[in-house]
């Protein structure tokens, strides 16, 4: 992978939350135009956009109804090719979200799909006929939104498979024809001087022939017939020929439930397929099976599965290093401390997740260490998951009111999805009006313009870590090593190279924590360089408060 690529720091912006300049309670593409200071002051150095194209908005965008044209909501095309010339003058790259799983119901491939059949493989999406003389749907997958994965047509009188929404028909990989026309729309976005490409859920592209019977699995059933599914090597390594080699282009691939062992096909230097993944690890470490099975947060969970892919991925991969992004809950509410440590938390967590090698991906709000949001009444939810998962918690499970609503607490894609916090005005300066989903109320007190001024501010801590990036080489390049592994509380890693050594220290707990630093590093040539609380020297007896981080190099810079 290239320097420049190495050293990018990318920047997700959740659109229809971000800044609403046109007064319509949604955020904008002329409302980013108007953030671009406030996103050059952070230091990062690409945005990635969650998808902006026309769309029912079933699934916020996430169901394309077509893939060239912009969602009148957010802009034009016009705008956005603005946007794009404004964010390169301020030296700014642009990554698009390319969802290609799957498109909307309503996109004219399949309403064409849906009224003149054609064979199976000339289809563009997944048809087939039912069991039991078409009463039942062909095999017994489910959707990751719940229920079946397959919905019947009388038009074809036959099923078209979904796993996603209903609203969201899988495309057929198998198809060539499909293929190309995929190929020839992510051409037309990197004409218009793109940089870069997030890949919704691409490992699911490929399904295995004959679309088998799946294992009864909570979480999925089916999975283990288009998961890393039989083609989709073959069909990544076609497009990046075609497409993507020999362009100055980013890609990282939303790949869900791999392992390191896979995402390394994915992503190994030489694989000419994808520059990264986003795996989904350290977003289980809380939940059992399935998301919505929660079980108590343990640090040493997350902390081993960070250290297993910093380790595995080494030397022929790279990590995409992130803890939100907008399908999952706020992470200084998940894995930090709001009531007792708050900013120290959010800091810490920062501290021990950016200084590893890899891309750095900051989701809009966490560099303010936005929480998730306590709804109370369910009405104020719009996330179709969280809709659906509620109605077959009560309906089918069983459960309890109350039991629901504290599954969405926590783990609904909401809490990420409230506006962004700009200052203390109504409705959070993201929109004179009322905004489609409530803002966190907390806003008065967490937003961009107190912690500005705030030269202690998870914002500007954010900054100094940023800005640590950029100025050391080593925390790009460098080796990573784990100390303390089977600690329960205690980070403890080393970057290094030739040159320099980065040692980073954190307490992941909510005792003080007292240890004894490996006498391979000598106290007396370090240099405190970062610290969420007071830096201070590096002794051979350390003692840590709760969440405290400290940051030191060793060496010459
Ligand atoms: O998400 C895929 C995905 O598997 C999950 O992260 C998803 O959010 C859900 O929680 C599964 O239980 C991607 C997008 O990021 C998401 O926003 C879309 O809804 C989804 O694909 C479909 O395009």
């Amino acid at each position: 992978m290239n320097d420049w690529k190495k050293n990018t720091i990318i920047y997700q912006i959740y659109p229809k939350s971000y800044f609403d300049s046109n007064h319509d309670g949604s955020g904008d593409l002329e409302g980013i135009i108007q953030k671009i200071p406030y996103l050059k002051s952070l230091g990062i150095t690409m945005v990635w956009l969650s998808p902006i194209y026309l769309s029912p908005m079933a699934d916020n965008g996430y169901d394309i109804s077509d893939y060239r044209a912009i969602h009148p909501m957010f802009g034009n095309l016009e705008i956005f090719k603005r946007l794009v010339k404004t964010l390169h003058e301020n030296e700014i790259k642009i990554m698009m979200d390319l969802v290609l799983n799957h498109s909307s119901d309503e996109h004219p491939w399949f309403k064409e799909s849906l009224n003149k059949p054609s064979s199976s493989e000339e289809d563009f999406y997944i048809w087939r006929k039912g069991q039991k003389n078409n009463r039942k749907p062909p095999n017994n997958w489910t959707s990751f939104f719940t229920g079946k994965a397959w919905t019947y047509k009388q038009e074809r009188d036959a099923y078209y498979l979904h796993l996603f929404g209903h609203k969201q028909p899988d495309l057929n990989w198998e198809n060539e024809r499909v293929r190309k026309e995929l190929y020839k729309i992510v051409e037309f976005w990197i004409d218009i001087g793109v940089d870069g490409f997030r890949m919704d859920v691409i490992n699911l592209i490929s399904k295995r022939k004959g679309l088998p019977k799946g294992k009864f699995s909570i979480a999925l059933t089916g999975k283990e017939h288009y998961m890393n599914g039989p083609k989709v090597h073959q069909y990544l390594k076609e497009f990046h020929q075609q497409v993507l080699a020999e362009k100055a282009l980013i890609t990282v691939g939303e790949t869900v439930f791999v392992s390191p062992e896979e995402a390394l096909k994915y992503c190994h230097k030489d694989a000419d397929e994808l520059d990264m993944v986003f795996h989904f690890d350290h977003m289980n470490v809380d939940s059992f099976n399935n998301k919505w099975f929660i079980r108590p947060f343990k640090p040493k969970k997350l902390k081993k599965v960070l250290y297993r892919w910093q380790e595995e991925l080494y030397p022929d991969g790279w990590n995409a290093l992130y803890f939100e992004n907008h399908d999952q809950p706020r992470s200084v509410s998940r894995f930090g401390n709001t009531k007792d440590y708050y900013e120290r938390s959010a800091k810490m967590l920062a501290t021990v997740l950016y200084l590893q090698r890899g891309t750095p991906y900051i989701y809009q709000g966490q560099e303010i260490g936005m929480q998730n949001v306590s709804f109370t009444d369910l009405a104020q939810y719009r996330d179709i998951e969280t809709l659906n998962v509620y109605d077959i918690g009560r309906n089918k499970l069983h459960f309890t009111h109350r039991r629901m609503m504290k599954k969405i607490r926590y783990m609904s894609r909401d809490n990420a999805r409230t506006p962004m916090q700009w200052n203390a005005q109504a409705n959070a300066g993201f929109s004179s009006t009322e905004p489609w989903i409530e803002v966190n109320p907390n806003y008065p007190n967490i937003n961009v313009e107190i912690q500005e001024s705030d030269p202690h501010s998870i914002l500007n801590y954010y900054r100094q870590l940023i800005a640590l990036r950029k100025q050391y080489n080593v925390i790009i390049e460098g080796d990573f090593k784990p100390y303390y592994v089977n600690h329960k509380a205690l980070y403890f890693y080393t970057r290094s190279d030739e040159q320099c050594t980065v040692i980073v220290i954190a307490n992941h707990g909510e005792k003080e924590l007292a240890f004894d630093v490996p006498n391979e590093f000598s106290t007396e040539h370090t240099t405190p360089i970062l610290s969420n609380m007071e830096k201070k020297p590096l002794q051979r007896t350390m003692k840590l408060a709760p969440y405290e981080a400290q940051v030191y190099t060793i060496g010459k810079v």
